[in-house]
């Protein structure tokens, strides 16, 4: 990681840029990460949310942020630049009006990025540099279909510490196995990615998040239990490859009403938000980091 007045090399795929350049030219990565990590004088600690389209990625994010920069669960957060604020402001917004937030665009450059100083308060607080970027599913799944098509992709894998992964429980639940084939397919592009070699297990923390546990409850009293009898794949494939994982349900919503979009397609509306599950596997995966 180093600067000159000229230059500057992207913080995510480590391309030289200008050094008055706003998004990497290479993998579109906000440039001012490198900036704000330079000056924070620390190196900064990817996390990603990765899941298939529709899974609740922008939403689980957004609240994850803003709960963070409410100091719930004793946790102090300071975003790093106006832009790292704006993905959150999104989510809640669009909560507060009764809408669900848009599907996030396939173009890597309109992603949002997140740049937090996290910690948690208490006895020897120790401060991270958090990069969250916000991924659109399409972009991912044909990312995994043929590896090395989208740079940014790659190369944030290759540099993230601890890896949050999405799926549909309430798809899962209802007996869909694409949930399932989706979320195998994720944990095999993992495993290739952050496995040293094919006899070492992966040693990164990735917490397995299930989605939209509020359509199906039962997802909170047990996760595992939930994750062993629906996403039987994934489970399997955790347990021969994984040495750090950890499944957790979590639920935005607590009234969920129906209506129709102008076109009249029946869409959910959320009547209520209630977090449900959101810090713990953030939680989770700080605490494997430390
Ligand atoms: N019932 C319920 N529905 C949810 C929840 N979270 C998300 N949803 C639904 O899932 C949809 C997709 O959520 P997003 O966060 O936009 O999904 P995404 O993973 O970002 O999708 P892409 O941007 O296309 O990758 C929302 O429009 C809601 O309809 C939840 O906790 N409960
Ligand atoms: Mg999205
Ligand atoms: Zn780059």
């Amino acid at each position: 990681m180093s600067t000159t007045t000229e230059t500057a090399y992207c913080l995510i795929c480590e391309h030289e840029n200008p050094g008055d350049a706003v998004l990497c030219s290479h993998c579109y990565a906000p440039m001012t990460l490198i900036h704000d990590a330079i000056s924070q004088n620390r190196e900064p600690c990817i996390i990603s949310v990765i899941g298939e389209s529709n899974v609740g990625k922008t939403v689980y994010l957004g609240l994850l942020l803003d709960m963070l920069s409410k100091r719930a669960g004793d946790f102090e957060a300071v975003p790093k630049g106006a832009y790292s604020v704006n993905l959150q402001q999104t989510v809640i917004s669009h909560l507060q009006n009764r809408k669900f937030p848009p599907k996030t665009p396939s173009e890597t450059d309109r992603w949002h990025w997140a740049y937090y100083q996290v910690a948690r308060m208490g006895r020897g607080t120790q401060w991270f540099d958090l990069v969250m970027p916000d991924m659109a599913g399409e972009t991912l799944a044909a990312e995994v279909e043929s590896p090395q098509t989208h740079i940014v992709i790659q190369s944030l894998l290759e540099k993230t510490a601890g890896c949050m992964v999405l799926i549909d429980a309430a798809a899962a639940a209802m007996g869909s196995s694409q949930p399932d084939l989706f979320g195998l397919k994720l944990m095999t592009y993992l495993d290739q990615n952050f496995a040293s070699s094919p006899d070492e297990k992966v040693y990164n923390p990735v917490a397995v998040v299930l989605c939209k546990a509020d359509y199906c409850p039962q997802c909170f009293d047990d996760p595992r239990v939930f994750a062993e009898t629906n996403l039987n794949r994934v489970w399997n494939m955790c347990q021969s490859r994984f040495a750090g994982v950890e499944f957790f349900a979590a639920s935005v919503i607590g009234t969920l009403g129906f209506g129709s979009d102008d076109e009249g397609n029946i869409i959910p509306i959320p009547l209520h938000t209630t977090p449900r599950g959101i810090l713990e596997p953030f939680e989770w995966i700080l605490s494997h980091l430390e």
